[in-house]
């Protein structure tokens, strides 16, 4: 079929020149990093020629047809909403089933002046191609230069919703859930297609539309058929639907005695909801399921294991589908060190899984703070297949205040040696490719998506570190805001190096030197290192960073709670010694005087509120920088980030103060030469109360 200068195309154009024209919302950010704003410019006429006709062998496939009308879409407003130059106009071509490139999302794209050619092993790869054209495009590659070939690195490539039916989402920044679940199966929101693209341009393909703590009754009927119109819309972009399932929905809405995964009545409840789901939505995904963690329902319940309870779903979905069973467990009745439980729980059931299970586990053993180690789970259980769970949302990293950009976060773990996987020991990245990444979603029905304008980074990073986890953090940094905010290569180079530095800023004044978990109670909002009478001692700030008039930190190594053995044992060699260990994870493993001297010569006392206070610095520093890039950035973002930077450099004023002032009334030492005097009392900053924190 021949599409050329359709009516398609010139309503395309039209919508283009509107946009141009001065768009009816100025730059509000709900077009994320899909703008596809004009260049300049020698950009500008060489655009011109491109888009003008475009083919395919099927273009009634649905994903096809999506594939050409993006693509000439995208066009049609990198051109300003020019038409594509008469004669002159390159042909593109899309050949959608050539079987020497490999299913699975792979494309290649060949240009010269004269054609464009995509060939991909099915509809999928030239939907991603037609996205990657088009952020090529975006960054201001010549059309005439245009040469990719990509496959995706990980099979599946996972948003975990934690929207609960209600429209509240648990950890959630950005307002309601985008899912209108009270209208559905019979509405379907046009942010829901939004949705549907910005997923499918980063290449991510499945999707979890509910809460890990889950409602039992999103598997009744009514639930499925809204899940199903979900999933039509978006299959065509490639996406995957998933449910997120309460291990006791046999009893909660089956009417059983009992959801123990060894009874054959539970086992065929939950094979005829599997049924049941599958007539409705053949290409279901699967269920996602936390377990027996947080007071989650699970098969310990009934004396059973993880894997027990894991296999009856498995074998309920058959091959049609996969359980992702999540590792993140930890038990009130137990005292180990709580970053040692999971892999306690789970270590010993490697090779006891179903070939359909997969078990998904976050990137580091305590629970997405601002900094840790990676999780000695991924090396250790080479029998079983592993996926990697990472927070998009930023529940422990200031949540949608200020900027913390967290592809170096994600990448710190992806590129981390295990130091297992035989002679040649595998990268985080490696064991979990074959598989795949999911991440906590950060999206809501904020204008913007996502709360903050530089939120939006985030998700886009996720999904091109699923794509390709060995891009660098820069790279990415650089295309995102390359089609976000502006193609000006100071510019961009500029906002890149603010992003790359947020998040060492955010555990700097947060969790400097590998402390951890000293959040705020509930909400996990601000400072709160003093709390220390929660029901549960692992819930206590108090019990991640053990500080009193000695010293302060955790002791982990073989004289403490031993969790340092959980990790190979050249990992943990490079850990092992305070003295010549990385400081940013000093005090994660160690225990050590406030005196103690780190490299350098300054004792450890010095050096925590030099920390302080050199994020409060490079803060400040952000902000004159940013400042600097008015004449570069629309007024309307620009204004809303120079306002996130403001109240993040007050927050991070206050969690300096506070910490000094608790850390110093542990340890009765005087305020290191030169720091900056306290204005508050320690009783101040403690009955500072905010109960509108979004996460209460
Ligand atoms: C969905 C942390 C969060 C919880 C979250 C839990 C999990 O504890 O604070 O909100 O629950 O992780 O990952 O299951």
């Amino acid at each position: 079929m021949m599409r050329g200068k359709g009516i398609v195309n010139r309503l395309a154009a039209i919508a283009a020149a509107l946009l141009v024209a001065g768009p009816l919302h100025a730059e509000d950010g709900y077009a994320l990093w899909l703008r596809h704003a004009p260049p300049e410019g020698e950009g500008r006429s060489r655009l011109a020629r491109l888009g003008g006709l475009i083919v395919a062998n099927n273009p009634d496939h649905p994903t096809v047809a999506l594939a050409m009308r993006e693509l000439d879409d995208g066009l049609a407003q990198l051109r300003g909403g020019a038409a594509a130059a008469d004669g002159a106009a390159t042909g593109i071509r899309f050949d959608c089933h050539d079987p020497a490139v490999a299913r699975g999302g792979a494309f290649r794209v060949m240009a010269d002046k004269a054609s464009l050619r995509i060939a991909a092993g099915e509809p999928v790869g030239c939907l991603y191609a037609a996205y990657a054209i088009l952020r090529e495009l975006g960054q201001g590659v010549d059309p005439a230069k245009l040469a990719l070939d990509e496959a995706p690195a990980m099979p599946l490539r996972m948003l975990n919703h934690w929207d609960n039916p209600d429209g509240h989402v648990e950890r959630g920044y950005s307002g309601r859930s985008i899912f209108d679940w009270w209208h559905l199966p019979e509405k379907l929101g046009p942010r829901m297609i939004d949705y549907a693209r910005a997923n499918a341009s980063l290449g991510i393909n499945a999707v979890v539309v509910n809460n890990v703590n889950a409602r039992a009754f999103m598997l009744e009927p009514r639930y499925i058929a809204k899940l199903a119109r979900l999933a039509d819309a978006w299959r065509p972009y490639g996406i995957r639907v998933f449910l997120s399932a309460r291990f006791s929905a046999p009893k909660d809405i089956g009417g059983l005695a009992t959801a123990d995964p060894l009874d054959p009545q539970v086992q065929a409840w939950w094979r005829a909801k599997a049924d049941e789901i599958y007539a409705a939505i053949p290409d279901f995904g699967g269920f996602l399921v936390k377990a027996n963690s947080e007071g989650q329902p699970g098969p310990q319940d009934y004396g059973r294991t993880h894997a027990d309870g894991a296999n009856m779903l498995a074998a309920a979905l058959g091959m049609r589908g996969t359980v992702i069973w999540r590792a993140f467990v930890y038990q009130a009745e137990d005292t180990t060190d709580r970053t040692m439980q999971a892999y306690a729980e789970f270590q010993p059931l490697d090779g006891q899984f179903a070939d359909n299970v997969i078990v998904q586990i976050k990137n580091g053993p305590l629970d997405f703070q601002p900094r840790e180690p990676f999780h000695p789970l991924f090396g250790a259980m080479p029998k079983t297949r592993l996926m990697l769970e990472t927070q998009i949302t930023r529940e422990y990293l200031g949540q949608a205040t200020g900027i913390a950009y967290l592809a170096p976060l994600w990448k710190e773990v992806l590129d981390a040696d295990t130091g297992r996987g035989g002679p040649k020991p595998k990268t985080v990245a490696q064991i979990v490719s074959p598989v795949g990444m999911a991440g906590v979603a950060n999206t809501g029905s904020d204008r913007n998506w996502t709360g903050t304008h530089f939120d939006q980074a985030n998700w886009y990073a996720f999904g091109r570190l699923a794509w390709n986890p060995s891009l660098t953090s820069e790279d990415i940094a650089r295309e995102w805001t390359a089609q976000t905010f502006t193609r000006d290569t100071e510019t961009v180079r500029r906002i890149a190096a603010m992003m790359l530095g947020s998040r060492d800023l955010v555990a700097q004044y947060t969790a400097p030197l590998g402390l951890a978990h000293l959040m705020g109670t509930g909400h996990h909002y601000g400072p709160s290192p003093w709390v220390c009478d929660l029901e549960r001692p692992d819930w206590n700030p108090c019990y991640y960073h053990r500080a009193d008039k000695d010293g302060i930190g955790f002791d982990r190594t073989a004289k403490g709670s031993g969790a340092l053995a959980q990790y190979a044992p050249s990992i943990a060699a490079q850990w092992a010694d305070a003295a010549t260990i990385d400081e940013k994870y000093l005090l994660w493993f160690h225990r050590v005087r406030w005196d103690h001297r780190i490299k350098g010569g300054d004792t450890l006392w010095e050096r925590l509120a030099a920390e302080y206070a050199w994020a409060e610095i490079g803060l400040r520093g952000r902000i004159q920088s940013w400042e600097g890039l008015r004449p570069h950035i629309d007024a309307e973002r620009h204004a809303a980030i120079a306002a996130d930077m403001a109240r993040e450099l007050k927050d991070a004023r206050w969690w300096r103060d506070a910490s000094m002032a608790y850390w110093q009334s542990v340890n009765g030492l005087p305020l290191p030469a030169g720091a900056r005097p306290i204005p508050e009392s320690l009783e101040a900053y403690r009955a500072r109360t905010f109960p509108e924190a979004p996460g209460q």
